[in-house]
């Protein structure tokens, strides 16, 4: 078409039923790119495509202390013909080539906010969203997941849902939760982002927990919200989730 800006980067992503972002590495780098407002093209994997596609590209395999050898985020610099894995990575690529607007990688309370939003975060996800992640996924995918994640889990992907795990899991993470979230909020007066006016990589990692607890289950996103400072930082970030295929 006339006039589109030609795509400087391809950005492989995880395919879903609603052929839409859900994974939140992927989300992280997405609002990099929005933000920036870099043009980019994606091309969405089904989860059993993910490795042999990106073998096929010639990317080296994560080393050997990974669970998994090839993961989406990864994209490919078409400028440069650069292919990288992985969601720091990418976004420290991102930076040094897109320098404007900046976006901070780190700072000391965003990897305070990070660390204690992950142990908290986590294992409550793991509760809720694994077992229900497999309702928008292709049949294809849907078989991969569960093989995968149930060897991992030790046992079949229902169990976690079993009658008062949900609201156990949900209640041994309440305090965190609120904890992490004030700490979102140590720069309200600034604005809505964990450093105040500006997003940095933090409010993008937030936000894109947040964004998969929403495609895979609402009330998930609705649990995360009550908390404060979630919702501040996800509706900060709003104007940066336009594109999301
Ligand atoms: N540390 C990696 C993690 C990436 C990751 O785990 N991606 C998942 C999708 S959310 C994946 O590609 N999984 C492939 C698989 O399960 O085979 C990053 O931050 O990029």
């Amino acid at each position: 078409m006339a006039n589109e800006p030609e795509n400087e980067i391809v950005l492989y992503d995880l395919a879903c039923t609603k052929n839409t972002c859900f994974s939140p590495v992927v989300w992280g780098i997405r609002l990099m790119l929005n933000y920036k407002q870099i043009p980019y093209k994606t091309i969405f994997l089904e989860f059993p495509d993910i490795e042999p596609t990106l073998k096929n590209l010639g990317l080296a395999s994560h080393d050997s202390t990974s669970k998994l050898k090839y993961t989406v985020p990864t994209i490919h610099h078409v400028r440069t013909n650069t292919y990288i894995m992985d969601s720091s990575r990418i976004a420290q690529f991102l930076e040094a080539t897109y320098p404007d607007p900046p976006v901070a990688l780190s700072s000391e309370l965003g990897r305070e906010i990070q660390a204690k939003a992950r142990a908290a975060i986590s294992p409550a996800f793991r509760t809720s969203l694994m077992p229900r992640e497999i309702n928008i996924l292709s049949p294809r995918s849907q078989e991969y997941f569960r093989r995968t994640r149930e060897a991992w889990l030790g046992h079949p992907l229902e169990d976690l849902l079993l009658p008062g795990k949900e609201e156990q899991a949900w209640e041994a993470v309440a305090d965190a939760m609120r904890a992490v979230g004030e700490l979102m909020l140590t720069h309200k007066a600034e604005g809505p982002f964990v450093l105040g006016a500006s997003p940095s990589y933090t409010d993008f990692f937030i936000t894109g927990s947040l964004q998969t607890a929403r495609e895979v289950d609402e009330a998930v996103f609705q649990r995360c919200i009550k908390y404060p400072g979630f919702e501040e930082v996800y509706e900060g970030c709003l104007p940066y989730m336009k594109k999301r295929d």
